[in-house]
């Protein structure tokens, strides 16, 4: 999807965004996480100790793309990422898999679908609500952080020994526009 279409996209479905924020009003306090949550440890690594960290990389986001566009770490390497979105969207940094990327896009499909992510704004209230079911919208995993055009903000991850990881955008369309680099071990 091109970020025309993509803007085009957001700005409709903010309108429905309102409906829910209304009928969504008071109780809130979700306590739930949005499900994209277990089995992120193996695969990946796990969440790394800023002061076990071997360097720190700074990343940069822009519209569509990252910079820089693939990294090299050591088999059980701790990194302190500095991600910053340089963009004028949305942005996600993500380390996962390709498939963890998958099923988070679906997830974040829906953030866009409930006016949480609108092109380049990000309305953090409402992924604290609860969404009827004891669970809200939080974007928290250790693995990822969610930004808006300008904002920073620091990713420590100590990765697993090998295998097939990337970062990764899932906010719609990104991905598929080239999104995501990859991890390799050297
Ligand atoms: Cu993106």
């Amino acid at each position: 999807m091109s970020a025309s279409k993509f803007l085009v996209a957001a700005a409709a479905i903010s309108m429905s965004a309102t409906a829910f924020a209304a009928g969504a009003h008071g109780e809130g306090h979700g306590s739930g996480r949005s499900g994209h949550g277990g089995g992120h440890g193996a695969a990946t690594g796990e969440p790394g100790k800023a002061s076990e960290a071997s360097r720190t990389i700074t990343v940069e986001m822009h519209d569509n793309y990252y910079e820089p566009d693939s990294i090299e770490v050591k088999p059980g390497e701790t990194v302190r990422f500095v991600v910053q979105n340089k963009g004028n969207l949305v942005h996600e940094f993500n380390i996962g898999t390709p498939a963890m990327h998958e099923a988070h896009q679906k997830e974040m499909m829906m953030m866009v679908e409930h006016g949480i992510i609108q092109g380049g704004t990000l309305n953090r209230d409402m992924m604290e609500m609860d969404m009827g079911n004891g669970k809200a919208m939080k974007h928290n995993d250790p693995n990822s952080v969610l930004l808006e055009p300008g904002q920073s903000r620091e990713v420590v991850w100590k990765f697993s020994d090998k295998g097939d990881i990337e970062f990764a955008c899932n906010v719609p369309g990104h991905y598929q526009a080239g999104m995501y680099g990859e991890v390799d071990f050297d």
